[in-house]
């Protein structure tokens, strides 16, 4: 398989860990964001809506979205699965997914594009220009700092986020405070659970993926 990937990005980041913890290997295709790689003709032939991660298949189907990725690599490899082993881990395992998107990555995402300078007229991905709102910015970077506790809440009583298993909410949470660090937004520091987990998650060798 083929992944439409870029180096710096946490969305394809997610499912490159994923690949990883499976032992799933692909072929990497960067494109260049900051170069706005994505815009191109040939690009917005494999993904319309111009954003990575693409999966390619061998037989030159393409999914999009990091949730369909990794649920159709989940398939064709279900060991080790990434989405939990009984039915309240696999809940769990959903769940915090969907937390971290909602509450911590589009958080964080709202706080970055409507305030980093290169993307003035590109708060929102996608081929449609869209104006940076300066309050928006200001509102994600709360909404980051407010999940962060919300994290280590969580993690103070569960290995991980699911429980007592590494899962796909893991690989997004972890995405996601990278994210927020290296963008200067937040941090784990102060948060001694997140930092816990944080440690734990970075030290596994799909993080460098
Ligand atoms: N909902 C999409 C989000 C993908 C996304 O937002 N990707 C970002 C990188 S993290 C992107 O390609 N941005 C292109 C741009 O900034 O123009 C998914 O889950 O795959």
């Amino acid at each position: 398989v083929k992944l439409y990937t870029y180096m710096m990005a946490p969305s394809p980041r997610r499912v490159r860990v994923f690949a990883a913890e499976k032992g799933i290997e692909y072929e990497a295709v960067e494109i260049n964001l900051r170069a706005g790689e994505q815009f191109s003709d040939s690009y917005e032939l494999v993904n319309p809506d111009c954003v990575v991660p693409a999966l390619e298949t061998d037989d030159g189907e393409v999914i999009t979205e990091v949730n369909a990725i990794c649920a159709y690599l989940e398939e064709l490899q279900p060991e080790p699965t990434l989405y939990g082993a009984t039915p309240v881990e696999r809940a769990r395992a959903l769940e915090w997914n969907a937390k971290v998107e909602q509450q911590g990555l589009l958080a964080m995402a709202e706080a970055f594009r409507n305030s980093v300078g290169g993307l003035k007229g590109r708060a929102v991905t996608g081929p449609v220009g869209y104006d940076q709102i300066p309050a928006l910015a200001e509102r994600g970077a709360k909404r980051v700092g407010v999940f962060l506790a919300r994290l280590d809440e969580r993690l103070a009583d569960h290995e991980f986020l699911a429980g007592e298993r590494y899962t796909v909410a893991d690989i997004a949470a972890l995405c996601f405070v990278d994210f927020a660090v290296r963008a200067g937004v937040a941090s784990p520091e102060g948060h001694a659970h997140l930092v816990r987990w944080h440690d734990a998650v970075s030290a596994r060798p799909s993080a460098g993926a």
